[in-house]
Formats: structure tokens, sequence, C-alpha cells
């Protein structure tokens, strides 16, 4: 059997990658009766068929991570691009975002782009996030200002791009490789398209190492997925830090004495404008468990 890994699947076909080709394969009809559906990203034994060259997915390797919004498996790093101007700068939309991305455990890069229209306001927010401890880079499809390293940063993951409308999420893949050619445009030309063209997620090979997914991740912002609000705390990373040191362990940094989050707030160690997204988020997720 070879070993590959599945980048399309279109009608209960599964397109194979292997060292050498691109495979046609059905699925053994195992899977179904396990309720095991291949996906996207899955590592896959194969059995080819010497008559036609067709396959059978005969095994699927363990998944390091099964993503459900474009369902892909074996994601690993989430890059969450923001442009800084047109549409502007959203902070509270990239907290949100993060946190979808830290639920899922994946590595996060984040990625300013459009900073040819600002490069001081776009430069501040870099400060700001790297200074969280993200990793972030600044960007510009345009003038292909960090490209390489947005490139470089493919390596040894299965990356999918996430980030809201219009913020050049096709751009820069197109930027990193001439061959994706991932239409870009308005949002408007775009949709029209879009009614006429049935799109299948589909992942492209950069290299044997680096994968992206042609679709953006986490379409749908809603927080519903978090049950206990609790779990919040964990999803920003500063506050998880500072919160250990609160009186009470299970200290939501809202009201509670001796908070040492409030505390780091005080003291310009926690940016408020994080700390606001959190105190939002912690609304939200309440008021999804009243429904
Ligand atoms: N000035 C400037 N414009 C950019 C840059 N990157 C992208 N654009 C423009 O922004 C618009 C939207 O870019 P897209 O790449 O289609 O954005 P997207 O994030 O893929 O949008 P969706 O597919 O709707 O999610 C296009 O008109 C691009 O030419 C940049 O770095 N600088
Ligand atoms: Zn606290």
């Amino acid at each position: 059997m070879i070993e590959g890994i599945i980048v399309k699947g279109v009608g209960g076909f599964y397109y194979v990658k292997t060292d050498e080709d691109i495979i046609e394969c059905r699925a053994r009809g195992i899977f179904r009766e396990e309720n095991l559906t291949p996906l996207i990203g899955d590592r896959v034994l194969i059995r080819i068929s010497s008559e036609d060259n067709t396959g059978y997915i005969e095994k699927i390797l363990p998944r390091k991570t099964q993503m459900i919004r474009p369902p892909v498996a074996n994601v690993t790093q989430v890059i969450i691009v923001m442009s800084i101007k047109k549409p502007n700068i959203n902070p509270w939309l990239l907290d949100k975002f993060i946190v979808m991305a830290e639920r899922e455990k994946l590595n996060i890069l984040i990625c300013i782009n459009k900073l040819d229209l600002d490069s001081d306001k776009g430069q501040e927010l870099i400060d700001m996030y790297k200074d969280i401890g993200y990793k972030v880079i600044g960007t510009s499809a345009k003038t292909e200002l960090g490209i390489d390293e947005l490139r470089e940063s493919l390596n040894n993951n299965i990356s999918v791009f996430a980030g809201p409308s219009g913020v050049g999420k096709s751009s820069l893949l197109n930027s990193i490789n001439k061959d994706f050619e991932l239409k870009t445009g308005d949002v408007s030309s775009k949709t029209r398209r879009g009614k006429h063209t049935t799109r299948h997620v589909e992942l492209l090979e950069f290299d044997k190492t680096a994968y992206v997914l042609d679709t953006p991740g986490f379409g749908s912002l809603y927080l519903n997925f978090i049950e206990d609000e609790i779990e919040l705390r964990d999803y920003f990373i500063e506050i998880k830090r500072y919160g250990v040191g609160c009186r009470f362990i299970s200290c939501l940094h809202e009201n509670e004495p001796d908070c040492s989050v409030k505390k780091q707030v005080e003291l310009g160690n926690i940016h408020e404008s994080r700390y606001n997204s959190y105190l939002d988020f912690l609304q939200e997720i309440r008021k999804n468990r009243r429904y």
C-alpha cells in the first residue's frame, strides 16, 4: 500500500497526493460502517488498481487535529489575516478569530496586511500583539512586503487562512505562489461569481511539507461552541498567564476581589482592548446559554 494525503474530495471521490502522483480514489465501505468519513488533509494508505490507476482508501492514519468548518483534518496552523485599512482593522474581530484558533489548539500566526496603506498604525498593532506573545507578520500583497516571511511560515504545516472578507487572503496566497491563481477582487463581484460555481475545498501543495487550504477557516464566529464561560480565560493567553495570581481559582476577572488580571489592566500590562474583548465575549457566551 502507498501513503498519501487527501487534497480534494468531489462527489464520493477522493484525490490522494502520493510522492509521484495524484490518484483518484474511492473509500472502502468499511468506513461508512464505522461512521468514519475521510477528510481533506487525512493521511491515508491506498491500494492502486493496475488496470485503471484508480485507488481505494484502505486506512486513515490517526488525525492530529480535526477542524469542523471547513471539515479538514490535520490542520496545524491558522494564519489570521486582518487589513489595516479597507476594511479598517477591528481588534475585537481579531480577538474573536484568536479565540476560535486557541480553542482548536492550533498554531497561530497573525498577519497584518495592506501595510502599504498605513504602516504606522500597522506597526502599532503588530507591536501590541507581539507583546502579548503572538507571532505577527506585517505584509502587503501589493508591495510584497513580508511575503518571504509568510512563505517560510508555511513549512512543515497544513495552514488555513482566516479573516474577514476583503482583507487580502486570496491576494496573499497568490503572492506566495503565482500558480495558485485564486480569484481576488471586491466582495460584490465575487459573490456574483460564487452563485454559479460550486466551490470545493482543496489543499494546495506549496511543497512537500507545506500545504495550504484554498478556503478560509472559521466562517462562523459564534462562540456557541464554548459551553462553560470559564473556558474563555484560557483563550486569552495573557489573561491566562496573569490569572494565576488571582485570589480565587474560579476568578472570571470581572468584579472579584484581589483579581490579578484587573490589576494588570490598570498597570497597562494587559491591553485594555484585549480585556474589553474578553468581557464582551463573556457576555456573549452567557447570552447564548440563556436560549
Ligand atoms: N492596497 C492593498 N490592497 C490589497 C492588498 N491585498 C489585497 N488588496 C486588495 O484588497 C481587495 C480584496 O482582496 P482579496 O484577496 O480578494 O481579499 P480576501 O480576504 O480573499 O476576500 P474574501 O475572498 O472576500 O474573503 C482586492 O481588491 C485586493 O487587490 C494589499 O496588501 N494592499
Ligand atoms: Zn481574576
